[in-house]
Order: structure tokens, then sequence, then C-alpha cells
């Protein structure tokens, strides 16, 4: 299934459309950047707009400051932090170098960060939490840790933007089916085809201002949000939390045409009497979680604004997207975009794609490799259905993940935590629709005693990022199991409550 052509705008011939030009992120970014240096490209939240020029001139400064204190082309540079143009010019800066970013969740807790360090073994941390760099260093004492003004002696001139499409440019960190957190390892050839394809469906221009209030550790706020803002050379502002009121005003403030967010946030933003204000955005993009068919509806009626779902993952970027022109459909995500090859297989079927976004591995790990592709296919974990109008739907997830509020939270992980809990014999931990939250994770234990939820979730919150802790902590008082012993997850909200 490759019915891409419906992305397209009808003047524009297929045939013209270059995915993959053999360019890098940067390369776009800076010939935007020297083609119109007293453009304003980001608006940061304390120091106001920042031009092309102002990121063209301190992305350099910055990576001539790396370049000094050792990183190399290929080398890791861990970046976390809150939104900041800071982290923007670190982030162009590191790529510029041919250095390979891992951004991470700054909600992770030591044993999170520390498998990072180990795993993708980065030369320099760029971190803005202070607890950070006891915990790196005590994992790795080589790792060099500063801030995201990367406040370190300069250096002299350097080779620039000399890597090819084929370098590496992030390794994401993403569970998949199981086990810790593995590296996708994401070339610029991948990431810079992925937003092609974005600026030829969402009609993404120059003239254009995202409010982007999603973090920047993840392929939503980071892969799409900024790298998309910075090759179309359109104005990103970045706003440190999603606060409703404060989006609200920023599309007024800024005269923003575009906001991409998460169902969690667009569940709050319909929820306030100023709902009505973002119809005055050209765009509504929603993604990383199932948007469910009735806030779709909802967000229509008291705003006219049809949000436009789209479907993507940390190994592959954007793959489906409802269309620009014509029906967004509720409950479905629509078609693949520009350059990507959807296919279903098996029963249930396994949503599997190949494109020119999608990644070739993950970071040193060959096992992982081959189960993740199938003949040249990556099989997304994801279960899909076509209807007769060719729009797809995930239907289910072959993988175990739960997604609250966007983040992915992978159940083996909390499980291992809450089974060192001293009165905890054995658990399962599991996703149970929510309003809010899409799914929310909840914890079903075998206890010595009684367990209070906010005992759990403490416990877990003390190990793990807070978006891990379980909501709710239910006292059973044996996992169901099948007759070789595995717990059957589904049969476990039948189990009487102690
Ligand atoms: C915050 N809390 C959460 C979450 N976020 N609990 C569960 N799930 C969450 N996602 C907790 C807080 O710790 C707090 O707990 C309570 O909920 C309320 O916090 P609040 O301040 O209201 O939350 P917030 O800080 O406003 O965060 C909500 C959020 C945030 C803005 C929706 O979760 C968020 O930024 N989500 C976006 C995630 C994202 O960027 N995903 C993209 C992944 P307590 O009350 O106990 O203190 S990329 C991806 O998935 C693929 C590639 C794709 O297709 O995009
Ligand atoms: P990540 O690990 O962050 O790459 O998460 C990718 C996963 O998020 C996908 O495999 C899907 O399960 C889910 N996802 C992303 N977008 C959507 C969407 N629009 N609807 C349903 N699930 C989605």
């Amino acid at each position: 299934m490759s019915n891409w052509h419906r992305h397209l705008p009808k003047e524009l011939d297929p045939s013209e459309i270059e995915l993959t030009s053999g360019e890098t992120l940067p390369t776009v970014w800076v010939s935007n950047w020297k083609n119109e240096p007293e453009r304003t490209v980001i608006h940061d939240p304390s120091l106001g707009w920042i031009t092309a020029g102002d990121l063209l001139d301190r992305s350099e400064v910055i990576a001539r400051r790396l370049a000094n204190v050792g990183v190399e082309l290929g080398d890791r540079v861990l970046l976390s932090a809150t939104s900041s143009a800071e982290l923007v010019a670190a982030h162009a800066a590191a790529l510029r170098l041919g250095a390979v970013v891992v951004p991470t969740n700054g909600a992770y807790r030591a044993d999170e960060v520390t498998h990072v360090i180990s795993d993708a073994r980065p030369k320099i941390a760029i971190v803005d939490r202070p607890e950070w760099s006891d915990w790196i260093q005590s994992c790795d004492p080589t790792v060099l840790v500063t801030n995201p003004s990367v406040d370190l002696e300069d250096g002299p001139r350097v080779q620039l933007d000399q890597i090819g499409a084929r370098a590496s440019a992030l390794i994401g960190y993403t569970s998949g089916t199981t086990g810790r957190p593995k590296g996708a390892v994401l070339s610029h050839g991948n990431l810079l085809s992925s937003v092609r394809a974005l600026e030829i469906a969402w009609r993404w221009q120059a003239e254009d201002t995202l409010i982007l209030a999603l973090p920047l550790f993840h392929m939503h706020g980071l892969g799409v949000g900024l790298h998309g803002s910075l090759a179309v050379g359109a104005r990103a502002v970045l706003l440190p939390e999603f606060e409703v009121n404060e989006v609200l005003d920023s599309i007024q403030k800024y005269e923003a045409t575009m906001f991409f967010g998460v169902p969690t946030m667009y569940n709050r933003l319909v929820q306030s009497p100023r709902a009505p204000e973002i119809s005055q955005l050209r765009l509504c993009v929603s993604g990383s979680a199932p948007l469910a068919a009735e806030l779709h509806q909802r967000i229509q009626a008291v705003s006219g604004q049809r949000v436009l779902e789209r479907y993507g993952m940390t190994e592959t970027a954007m793959l489906v997207s409802n269309p620009y022109e014509g029906e967004r459909r509720p409950g479905s995500v629509g078609f693949p975009l520009p350059g990507v090859e959807v296919r279903l297989k098996g029963e249930p079927p396994e949503i599997l794609v190949k494109g020119p976004n999608v990644f070739e591995g993950y970071w040193e790990r060959p096992e992982a490799n081959s189960q993740a592709f199938d003949d040249g296919w990556f099989r997304t974990g994801d279960l899909g259905a076509l209807d007769a109008d060719g729009y797809l739907s995930i239907v289910g997830r072959a993988k175990e993940l739960i997604i609250s509020g966007g983040f992915n939270v992978y159940p083996r992980e909390v499980e291992d935590v809450i089974s060192q809990h001293e009165a905890i014999q054995e658990c399962a931990v599991v996703g149970e629709p929510d309003d809010e939250w899409g799914e929310a994770v909840v914890a079903f234990v075998v206890a010595d005693r009684d367990i209070a939820d906010d005992e759990i979730k403490n416990f877990v919150g003390d190990r793990l990022s807070h978006y891990k802790r379980p909501r709710r902590t239910y006292r059973i008082g044996a996992l169901p199991r099948n007759a070789l012993g595995k717990v059957q997850k589904h049969r476990l909200q039948e189990q009487p409550i102690i």
C-alpha cells in the first residue's frame, strides 16, 4: 500500500518529489540560515525571538567548543534539557560537527540515565538537571557534563557540515517489545526524508509559525516539530511546558498557524472555555497515541478545527497521516506519507513498513535487528486494519506497551521495579483506559499485606520517571496464568480485589 499520491497537492507531479537529496539536516538548515540571516526562527521562552544568523553563529561557536574537548565525527552527545534556543543551538552544533545526538527524557531517574550512558557511551552530556551530573559521572567518570549553554572554553575553527546523508544523526532510546531500552539509530537521510514528506503532505511553508509545547527529547517534538520547522525555514515558538492558557496566548501573540500535540493535550485544550480560539490555526496535528474519535469530534464541535491525526515511531519517524485536503477521518491515521510503503501481514495483521525514513537498526543489537525486520520490512508491533477507502486504523498492539499522555511505558520495566518491593510476591503491570491519559499505568500485585496506591507509586517514582508510576495498585490473590505458567494479562481485570 503506497497510495501516497493522495497527500500531494494537485499541481505537484509525483516524479518531481525528492525526499532523499543526499543532504543532511544541518546542510539544509544552514543554507536557510545563510539565505536570510535576519529572519526570526525560534522563539525562546526567556530570550524572545532568535534570528537565523544567531543560530548560525551560535551553533558554530558551540561546535568549536565541542571539538575542542575532543568530540569527533560519530561520537555520541547526550542532550537533555527543557526547551530553549540554547538547546536548539547545541543540537545543531553537535550535528554540524558530525556527532550523533542522544536525546534523553529529562524525567529519567538514576537507573534510566545510567542505562543510556553505559549503552550509548557519549563523550559529553549536555543536561540541565543538577542531579544528573553525579548519576552520569558515577556511571562513567570520563563523560564530560555541561549545561545547555555549553559553557566550555572556545576552540579554534573546525570543519563543519562535512558528513553525508547516510551518517547517523540521532540515537533514540525505545524499548520495542522486550528488555531494556535500546537505541534506534537514525541517519540524516531518514530524518530529512521524513520532514520533507511532512512538508509536502501538510503544506508546511516558511510563513508558518508552530507552537511547540512538546519536549525536545522525543521524535514528536524534536524530529517533527523542531527539525521540520528548521528544514522548511519556518518559525517555532518553544514553550517549556504545556499549559493551556500559555498555548492559547501564544497562538494569539505570535499569530501562529500550527500546533502539534498528543491527545492528552487536546483533551485539556477542549475543556477550556477558550477552546474556540484554536480555530484560527491553519493546522492542528495529533500523534504519539490514539486520538479517540469522540475527542476528535468534540474538538471539531467546539472550534471547527479538524485535527489531523498521524502515526509514527522512533524507529521510523513519521509513517502515515490523514490528508491535508479531503476527509480527516476520526479513529484513523490516514494514508502512508510520501515515500513510505505500508503493508499488513499475519493474523492479527501487523503493520510493516519500508521507506527512506526507516532506520537501519538498533545500536549494537544485532539480535534485535534480525527480529525487527521481516525481509526488509520493519515490524512496527502495531496491529492495523484498512477500510474500503484505504484509510489505515491502528486497532491494537502486538507489543506490550502502555502509552500514557504520549509517553511510552514498558510494563516489564515497571514490573521489575515493583518486584523489588519487600511486601510484593509477584506483580503484573497493564494500561487501563483513561479519559485524560489515554491509558493509565496500573499494577496488579500479590502481596503479604495491604498496599496503598501511594506506596507503590512512590516506590516506583523513586526509581523510574514520574509517568511510569502506577496510578492505581490492585491487590489480588494470585496472577492468572495459563498451563505453561505465563501470566494472562487480559484476565487480570476479572480477578477479585482483596
Ligand atoms: C505528567 N504526568 C503523567 C504524564 N505527564 N502521568 C502519566 N503520563 C504522563 N504522560 C504526571 C505528573 O508527574 C503529575 O503527577 C501529574 O501527571 C500531573 O502533571 P501535570 O503537570 O498536569 O502534567 P504535565 O507536566 O502538564 O504533562 C502532561 C503532558 C506531558 C504535557 C501531556 O505528559 C507531555 O509532554 N506529553 C508528551 C509526550 C511526548 O512528547 N511524546 C512523544 C513521544 P503527580 O500529580 O503525581 O505529581 S514520540 C512518539 O510517541 C512517536 C514517535 C510519535 O508518533 O510521535
Ligand atoms: P515510540 O516508542 O515513541 O516510537 O512510540 C511509537 C508508538 O506510538 C507506535 O508504535 C504506536 O503504537 C504509537 N502511536 C504513535 N502515533 C499513534 C497514533 N496516531 N495512534 C495510535 N498509536 C500511535
